[in-house]
């Protein structure tokens, strides 16, 4: 018998800030992405106020999506895609996110990329903010410090739900809306960024601005959702969290209860507000305790409850461990390290491998929450070489991609209601935390390299035969 369902929505994931390029052209303003320049895995990238003439900026070319969108859309079909994640350029719509009209050749471009997905019956799956905003937001408001955001925001997503009905269905407000809990966070998802200038690894750590821009970026999805509930029933809107899952290192109740406070924070502060409409219970005493005093307004609260997401989606890349001994040895991870766990190997960034953990995630998610779930990002970055036959030999993605379906398999067998999964950068991008091509996702590479050269042709690694074969047979064969 099947294990997924039949309508399953395989496919892939990306975000116009680390895929389209085309930055500046048809009327598109300047997006916070469009100020940090490339980075490596042991350089960091730099956010700076002005575009320097002579530096690289990886957003600005990107793969070039923006001029190739007919061919990426063509080969996602060939692979059966029956869904594409992409995001929408605020700055292309709103290029300083403060004009009382939208630009028309930014939304016609929309237009034409659902258009020809809908030509092949692929699903568009929208994220509404991935990891970016109008740069003019960064000084004037301190990204989403101000309030003022939330009604440019609706102004924003409202436009898109009205342009887009019959063309799109599925709605995500905010990509990984938890990092704001981080210190990462402040670069790509609150943007409280004002008069930075330097890496991404030394912006001032400020606490208190980081949770009030969290604050207001709740509400704004809740009044999005909410909006998107009244006045288009056919619609489903979701949430989006980087699931960050962490195991206690030892079974010291110390470290147990340590890296439960952990996984409250990073992982259901967010995710609790959004679906159960409510701050959750911790909340209180972890602001009291970090002395953060959150500004809500009358009807906040309210709102909060009235806007609840019809679905739960999440990235998914690796796990850590949660120790009180700072002398633990550490590791890298998505958008925060952890200590290292000497069961699992690591990807050349550090990020450690866990396909159990995923199973573990699934069913602590459909558990907590009950709504149907949906894997939007997961993946392997790694270095690929291209053979002199011009092969791409990509079997340890194979081997990640492969056991995470396995893990999803066994996670629907256990009663999770599982909706659709997307692997992050289905085609070879930008890295959202190093600014590196180098880097890459892909089933499909793209000659782009971090020097800025490269000729931009598309290329099909083995995983893209070997992803065509899983959808085909929908997740029964993983050979
Ligand atoms: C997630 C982001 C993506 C993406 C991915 C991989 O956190 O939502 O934008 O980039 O991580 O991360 P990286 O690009 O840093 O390897």
């Amino acid at each position: 018998m099947a294990v997924f369902r039949d309508d399953f929505l395989w496919g892939g994931a990306t975000a116009a800030n680390q895929y389209e390029g085309g930055w500046n052209e048809d009327g598109k303003g300047e997006s916070i992405d469009d100020h940090f320049t490339v980075g490596s895995h042991t350089t960091p990238k730099r956010f700076t106020q002005k575009i320097e003439p002579g530096t690289l900026y990886p957003s600005h070319e990107a793969s070039d999506f923006y001029h190739r969108y007919k061919e990426d859309i063509a080969l996602f079909a060939e692979m059966g895609f029956k869904t594409f994640r992409l995001s929408i350029n605020w700055t292309r719509i709103f290029p300083t996110g403060m004009e009382e009209e939208p630009n028309e050749a930014g939304l016609d471009f929309y237009d034409k990329v659902f258009d020809e997905l809908l030509k092949y019956d692929i699903e568009p799956l929208v994220t509404i903010s991935h990891y970016e905003m109008p740069f003019a937001f960064v000084e004037k408001y301190n990204g989403w410090e101000g309030r003022e955001l939330i009604d440019y925001f609706f102004r924003y997503a409202v436009t898109l739900f009205e342009r887009y009905e019959g063309k799109v269905k599925y709605w995500l407000t905010f990509n990984e809306i938890n990092a704001g809990t981080m210190p990462f966070g402040a670069a790509l998802e609150t943007s409280t960024l004002r008069g930075y200038e330097g890496p991404i690894t030394e912006i001032p750590d400020k606490k208190q601005e980081r949770f009030q821009a969290l604050h207001h970026q709740l509400v704004a999805s809740a009044l999005v959702v909410k909006y998107a509930h009244e006045h288009f029933p056919e619609y489903k809107l979701g949430n989006m969290i980087c699931y960050l899952l962490s195991y206690p290192l030892t079974c010291n109740p110390v470290d147990v209860l340590e890296n439960q406070k952990n996984m409250e924070i990073l992982n259901y502060y967010c995710g609790d507000v959004q679906v159960r409409g409510e701050y959750p219970y911790f909340a209180r005493r972890y602001w009291e305790e970090n002395d953060l005093h959150i500004e809500m307004r009358h009807g906040d609260l309210e709102l909060l409850k009235e806007g609840t997401v019809d679905f739960y989606t999440f990235s998914y890349y690796m796990t850590n461990c949660t120790s009180t001994d700072p002398n633990q040895q550490q590791t890298a991870g998505n958008v925060i390290g952890g200590a290292k766990n000497p069961y699992l190997e690591a990807s050349d960034w550090g990020w450690q491998i866990d396909p159990t953990g995923l199973r573990i995630a699934l069913n602590e998610l459909y558990a907590r929450y009950g709504i149907p779930l949906m894997v939007v990002e997961n993946g392997l970055g790694a270095y690929d070489k291209v053979e002199k036959d011009g092969s791409i030999n990509d079997d340890y993605r194979i081997d990640y991609l492969r056991k995470h379906i396995a893990a999803m398999r066994e996670a629907v067998k256990d009663g999770v209601d599982l909706m659709g999964y997307t692997p992050w950068g289905c085609i070879d991008l930008v890295s959202a935390s190093t600014g590196e091509m180098a880097k890459r996702y892909g089933f499909i590479f793209v000659d782009k390299y971090d020097d800025g050269t490269g000729d931009l042709s598309r290329r099909r690694k083995k995983s893209f035969g070997w992803y065509k074969k899983v959808i085909s047979s929908n997740g029964e064969d993983l050979d």
